[in-house]
């Protein structure tokens, strides 16, 4: 069961009302509708990194959170370069989508397409946990608007996440849907005391990256300013009740 229900920022999207996204969010129009159920927002407790590409060219850091310090060529494998932050990688440039993985849209992470690999140094920061949500991106699930039915599964990826050399999470293979029905995304929860770099990378899963649209939700690394607010009282409404944005 993914454990996201408790710790999800969720908004309530009733009606008209006017929803403005989190300043290191610019992608103001997505190119197409990826349908989605709930959507998580940026964690606004004190205490968050967001892993960030795009908004700043410092190696340690930028605005928006903390940025890779690999070569930009090695963070997708196609479509790029990547020049919209918290975006899926779409067709290209100019079409990129808000992440959504297992009907969940999510505000702040990575959309990119494996090949994949990214570096973040994240010594002397005092970092003590990561956390994030992997999973295909669903712009690519069979019937969804624009996809056709090409991509059958939705791609497929193996997601590696190592933390100074040791590999602290393997996510084996994952598909954009199991038969008729969307994957959710899989909660990834790693600690990171007195850790110096933290690799994601990922992977075709063996079968080429055709239709590999990975994504990365809600990226982020915890100090224990972050760890010492309940997350549960940061949750809004119930879960459930907001599907008005379908
Ligand atoms: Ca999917
Ligand atoms: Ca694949």
């Amino acid at each position: 069961m993914v454990r996201h229900r408790s710790l999800f920022v969720v908004a309530l999207l009733l009606g008209a009302a006017v929803f403005a996204r989190a300043e290191c969010v610019n992608l103001e129009a997505a190119a197409k509708e990826v349908p989605f159920e709930e959507e998580m927002l940026e964690d606004t407790r004190t205490g968050v990194t967001y892993l960030s590409l795009i908004g700043g060219s410092s190696t340690k850091g930028n605005d928006c959170g903390l940025n890779p310090n690999n070569d930009a060529g090695q963070w997708t494998g196609w479509g790029g370069p990547l020049d919209t932050d918290n975006a899926s990688i779409g067709e290209g440039v100019g079409t990129r989508n808000f992440i959504t993985i297992g009907g969940i849209r999510f505000e702040r992470g990575i959309g990119t397409h494996a090949l994949a690999t990214y570096f973040f140094d994240i010594s002397g920061g005092p970092y003590k946990k990561f956390e994030a949500y992997v999973g295909m991106d669903d712009e690519k699930d069979a019937g969804a608007a624009g996809a056709g039915d090409s991509c059958g599964f939705g791609g497929t990826c193996e997601f590696n996440i190592s933390v100074d050399g040791s590999l602290e999470f393997e996510s084996g293979f994952v598909s954009g849907m199991d038969g008729g029905d969307n994957v959710e995304a899989m909660f990834v929860e790693i600690d990171l005391s007195n850790a110096s770099e933290l690799l994601i990378e990922i992977a075709d899963a063996g079968d080429g990256i055709g239709c590999d649209h990975a994504a990365i939700g809600d990226a982020k690394l915890l100090t224990g300013a972050a760890l010492a607010v309940d997350a549960a009282s940061k949750a809004a409404t119930a879960w459930g009740e907001l599907k008005t944005r379908l």
